[in-house]
């Protein structure tokens, strides 16, 4: 955009004061900055095995971690990658990263070879921390310029496979060994992936500065947006190997002082008794789990009187859903976070939330957070629109990314000359400052929360020798909200059945962006530049009855 039309940027900030942030200091010191405070509490609950960490014990842990890393050589800047699903180690792994100014990349445990492989080498990781059951796909790098073993060590938690070390000589170290190192705030500390407005995952990377604004945003100064208190159990079922959960869930409650009761994955018996036993007061979700929470005959059988706040978001909640879970939590606050990995993550969140809460309506994600702008702009113009307007929801502040890894065009295409994160999310911000996301212009699709990139199972797709072209799209889903669908051109002569083609792609991807349909066709819409004409594919399935 022109300078000229920035001055005239409708910008909409937050009704809470703007809040001094320490974002200075590197993220470990930051977080656990309040320690002294409640050393002896309980910092973590591992909910399958029982066990639990005082916060001074979990220093101790990171710290040690810290030195084992260093010892097996990793230096700052250094990347190292977290496949496990929610587990103390994963904290402990990520902090002591942190601590000698190295960055941690995370994966779901659950990817394939292909998938890891992906992120492994765009991120030039040194050593991979996973359990022992995910070690076979390891081995098979397929790139011989990286070898199991020998360009890369495996840490296991559990008992180590020939070839791997085990966790211990990590948390064994001793913690005096760790180097001083300088750490800028400007340096990364965390390498998600995301695929962003288009196209393939990319690293994004989140420096101590953005992490730490995005945390205080959300818990610091006399009027927290999201009000974390020190006798607080927050849930973390969701996956910290996503930054809603590392950030939302961990990050804040470390800074704030709250307990965290960890699950290594959602099973809705479990996930039950442990609300109820540990009394989880604070329950971070998704919306798949509101749909549990609200609807699942066991929720009868159990006392969760204890939730007193329940956040939702990485996916768009309805209204309907929101009411039934409310009514079998009638003593519990309902609220939206809108968050995007790029952003930091959090652009909004619910003032309902808040120490001095304030109401939010149903549907809305909240006010944008403190010391940070956010403005709504025509995506065909760029100009700025006003209040009820829906357009591309912008964000700008410290806190979002510093930028893609080593993509310098897609970081352009996302922040603009002038410091604004586009979103590709389209929304407008009402009269009351409340933020509600209506679509998405971005090619990404949402399978419970999970990122599926279309541009992924497209490649994918081509690559099969009886497919000439291909586009995936979104379909909306009760149960997931949405699943991927395929519109497939097969290559002249060819016999292919979508039985064949659902198994091809099912074979190389996470089970979420397992492809749902196949629908055959002559051809695919293009644009005359070439761009997948992706809207006119969504009316189609919009029009066409689900089979
Ligand atoms: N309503 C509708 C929502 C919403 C939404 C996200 O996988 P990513 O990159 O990132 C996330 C992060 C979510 C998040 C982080 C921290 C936090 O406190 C919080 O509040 C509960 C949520 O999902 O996907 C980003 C995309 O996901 C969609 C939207 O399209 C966004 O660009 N999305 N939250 N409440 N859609």
């Amino acid at each position: 955009l022109p300078r000229d039309q920035t001055e005239t940027d409708r910008v909409f900030v937050s009704k809470l004061p703007k809040i001094s942030i320490s974002n200075h200091l590197p993220l470990h010191t930051y977080c656990f900055q309040n320690l002294p405070h409640y050393s002896d509490r309980t910092c973590l609950f591992v909910g399958n095995s029982g066990k639990s960490y005082s916060f001074a014990e979990t220093h101790l842990l990171c710290r040690k971690v810290a030195a084992g890393l260093s010892n097996l050589g990793i230096r700052k800047g250094d990347v190292v990658m977290v496949l496990l699903q929610n587990c103390a180690e994963f904290v402990f792994t990520f902090m002591g990263a942190s601590m000698i100014g190295a960055v941690t990349t995370m994966a779901n445990p659950f990817c394939t070879a292909n998938e890891i492989f992906k992120q492994f080498r765009a991120s030039k990781s040194k050593l991979i921390i996973t359990q022992s059951q995910y070690v076979e796909k390891l081995r098979e790098t397929g790139d011989e310029s990286i070898v199991f073993g020998e360009d890369f060590s495996v840490i296991t938690l559990d008992s180590p496979p020939g070839g791997c070390l085990h966790f211990s000589v990590l948390s064994d170290a001793n913690e005096d060994d760790a180097p001083e190192v300088d750490i800028d705030p400007n340096d990364a500390v965390a390498l998600p992936f995301s695929s962003g407005t288009t196209g393939l995952p990319k690293g994004v990377i989140l420096t101590h500065k953005s992490l730490i604004t995005s945390v205080a945003q959300q818990v610091d100064g006399e009027n927290p947006n999201l009000y974390l208190k020190q006798d607080d159990v927050v849930l973390c079922v969701l996956p910290l190997f996503h930054i809603y959960s590392l950030n939302s869930v961990l990050l804040c409650s470390l800074r704030a002082g709250a307990a965290v009761l960890m699950m290594q994955k959602f099973e809705i018996g479990s996930l039950l008794e442990l609300i109820q036993r540990h009394r989880v007061s604070v329950a971070a979700v998704v919306p798949p789990l509101v749909l549990a929470l609200a609807k699942n005959p066991m929720v009868d059988n159990f006392d969760l009187s204890s939730i007193r706040m329940v956040l939702s978001g990485a996916a768009p909640l309805g209204k309907e859903l929101e009411g039934a879970l409310l009514s079998r939590l009638p003593q519990a606050i309902f609220g939206q976070g809108y968050g995007m990995t790029e952003a930091g993550p959090v652009l909004s969140m619910s003032p309902s939330f808040a120490k001095q809460p304030l109401p939010t309506k149903s549907g809305s994600c909240g006010n944008v957070v403190r010391n940070a702008e956010l403005k709504v702009v025509d995506p065909e113009t760029g100009c700025s629109l006003p209040r009820n307007q829906p357009g591309e929801i912008c964000i700008r502040g410290p806190q979002i990314m510093k930028g893609y890894l080593n993509d310098a065009e897609a970081t352009a295409r996302t922040i603009d000359v002038d410091g604004w994160l586009h979103t590709g999310d389209i929304g407008y911000v009402d009269d009351d400052d409340d933020v509600f996301i209506v679509d998405r212009v971005k090619e990404l699709i949402k399978f419970k929360g999970f990122q599926v990139p279309p541009a992924e199972l497209e490649a994918l797709l081509i690559s099969h020798s009886n497919i000439a072209d291909a586009a995936v799209v979104p379909q909306k889903d009760e149960a997931a909200g949405e699943v991927p669908v395929a519109f497939v051109v097969p290559s002249i002569g060819s016999e292919l059945t979508e039985e064949a083609v659902k198994e091809f792609i099912s074979k190389q991807v996470v089970f979420y962006k397992r492809l749902q349909k196949v629908y055959f066709v002559h051809s695919i819409p293009k644009s005359p530049s070439g761009k997948i004409l992706r809207k006119d594919l969504r009316s189609k399935l919009a029009a066409t009855p689900p089979s």
